[in-house]
């Protein structure tokens, strides 16, 4: 981030202690528990970081990523050893292991005056909780430079945590407007201390088609040349998409590819005129409307580039899901919709991925364990007509609902960016609901999680898109990891002043929301 921001951050050596956020508002998702202690810890140059004398691989670079971390802003060497360390240096011990009760995700963290002991069912839990540990140290931690003179200290806390559901997710939509590997990983990046899990990556839309096919080449160098508005595209190599899939997975993050279809298809039919029923290639699409364009049903080299695109996607996929879209498909009959969408799973599943698609896919034939994203608003009875039908199916329902969790809505009527057809959706509007009631007659058990998607017809590159995504995406992330039961507005809000400091050190851009008290 900009090193001169750094300086307005009220560092450790700050004198005002009573400015200082509690504990239980620094860190955001609010944990299952977390008890204050008296007293803090305090790191120094000769602080490490201990894994134990028999740590798994994936301990040791949970270690290595904090060491890697902290060293920067620190100028610590954090070394990393196995096992034996003592004294009062301040360290981090961890450790796979500990209670049971912490599901797949969860962690303990216990600081004392000597340590901060990490211990966890898995690496994901770890690394969750080394996330906690991140934003119980001073907000200049999160600085791209040495913070020099700076004291790194953490309150003695004891916190068990575990996320209230498995998927918590964000979209991002690269087709409207393209954005290179290097804004992506931006994203990736302040993700991270939000515990988020998934990434949905919007590959192809109308305006663009953003991943190289060895099979159909032209899909990228034709149809991702361009983006909305006509200004340049672009598309990521199969090397470069491999280098998303692995630096969300560093991070612990699974990507999901999205290629929607047979809607929102006119960049795959402009670049092929034999994918268009009538053998004629529309031009390329720079506006914003959407349901306008369909693959073609009664042909077969639909099947074939179905095939030939959802395989190579799924050879160069290691998560369990490639997501087929299906939205929008207002000028595809029911009877096509349904073809296409089943012969697109199928072919899935012979790859050994399950779908996931929008709410709409319910209306096909979605096996038991596919994913369903809903996003309608209230009091759409179709929609939650389909969402319905979803969870009837075995469906695994993730929520969007566009009033809510929509990151390009416009948070009011001043916003210099985003779309309002769904409202406008204020920092409030956007954590004010709760997922498991949020569609009557979906239980909660078929309830996977939340998505916050960011749709980018008018948002031309990251800066804009964090704009508009810090600080509601830290909402959804909430509402997806914390218990219904600590659900608390005004508490939520007083979390996000105490992160502000945090972004402004690491160059996130953020919306100073006139309903949150920024420090
Ligand atoms: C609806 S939501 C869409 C997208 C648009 C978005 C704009 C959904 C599944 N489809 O194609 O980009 O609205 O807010």
């Amino acid at each position: 981030g900009p090193p001169a921001l750094a300086s307005t951050v009220a560092g450790p050596s700050s004198t005002s202690a009573t400015a200082q956020p509690s504990p239980a508002q620094r860190v955001l998702p609010t944990p299952t528990s977390l008890v204050t202690r008296t007293g803090t810890l305090t790191f120094s140059r000769a602080s490490v970081i201990d894994v134990g004398a028999h740590a798994r691989p994936d301990t040791l670079q949970v270690a290595q990523d904090l060491a890697a971390f902290l060293r920067t802003p620190t100028g610590y060497p954090w070394r990393v050893v196995r096992g034996g360390s003592t004294g009062d240096a301040g360290r981090v011990v961890l450790a796979v292991g500990g209670p049971s009760g912490l599901g797949t995700e969860g962690y303990r963290l216990d600081v004392d005056g000597t340590s901060a002991r990490l211990t966890a069912p898995t690496a994901d839990g770890l690394f969750h909780g080394v996330q906690t540990l991140r934003q119980l140290m001073p907000p200049s931690v999160e600085a791209a430079t040495v913070q020099a003179g700076a004291t790194w200290s953490v309150p003695q806390v004891l916190v068990t945590d575990t996320p209230r559901y498995p998927l918590r997710g964000a979209m991002l939509d690269v087709a409207r407007h393209f954005m290179t590997v290097g804004e992506v990983e931006r994203y990736l990046d302040a993700m991270v201390p939000l515990k988020l899990n998934t990434f949905v990556l919007h590959l192809a839309d109308d305006q663009g088609w953003r991943l190289a096919i060895r099979s159909w080449p032209r899909l990228a160098t034709y149809g991702g040349a361009i983006e909305t508005g006509g200004t340049p595209g672009g598309y990521y190599t199969q090397a470069q998409f491999r280098q998303l899939v692995a630096y969300a997975a560093a991070r612990h993050i699974t990507l999901v590819p999205q290629i929607d279809l047979p809607g929102h298809t006119n960049a795959a039919l402009a670049s092929y005129a034999q994918l268009n029923c009538d053998g004629v290639a529309p031009p390329r699409y720079t506006g914003t409307d959407v349901g306008f364009s369909s693959l073609c049903a009664s042909k077969p080299v639909t099947y074939r580039f179905l095939d030939d695109v959802l395989s190579e996607i799924s050879a160069l996929t290691p998560g369990r899901y490639v997501s087929i879209g299906g939205d929008e498909a207002h000028s595809t009959t029911a009877a096509d919709y349904t073809k296409m969408v089943d012969a697109a799973q199928r072919i899935l599943h012979r790859n050994g991925k399950q779908m996931w698609g929008w709410h709409q896919t319910a209306a096909a034939d979605p096996a038991r364990g596919s994913v369903a994203a809903y996003w309608g608003t209230a009091g759409s009875d179709a929609d939650i007509a389909l969402a319905q039908e979803a969870a009837a199916k075995g469906e695994r329902l993730v929520m969007a609902p566009a009033d809510h969790a929509y990151l390009d809505m416009k948070y009011d009527a001043s916003t210099p960016y985003g779309q309002d057809w769904a409202g406008l959706v204020s920092v409030t509007d956007s954590y004010t609901w709760d997922p498991a009631t949020l569609v009557p007659g979906v239980p909660d058990s078929s309830i996977a999680g939340v998505l916050a998607p960011v749709w980018t017809e008018t948002l031309p590159s990251i800066g804009p898109v964090e704009y508009m995504a810090f600080p509601r995406l830290a909402g959804i992330a909430q509402l997806g990891w914390s218990t219904q039961r600590s659900h608390d507005l005004e508490a939520y809000l007083v979390q996000l002043a105490a992160q502000a400091p945090r972004w402004e050190a690491a160059g996130v851009r953020f919306y100073r929301a006139p309903e949150v008290a920024w420090r």
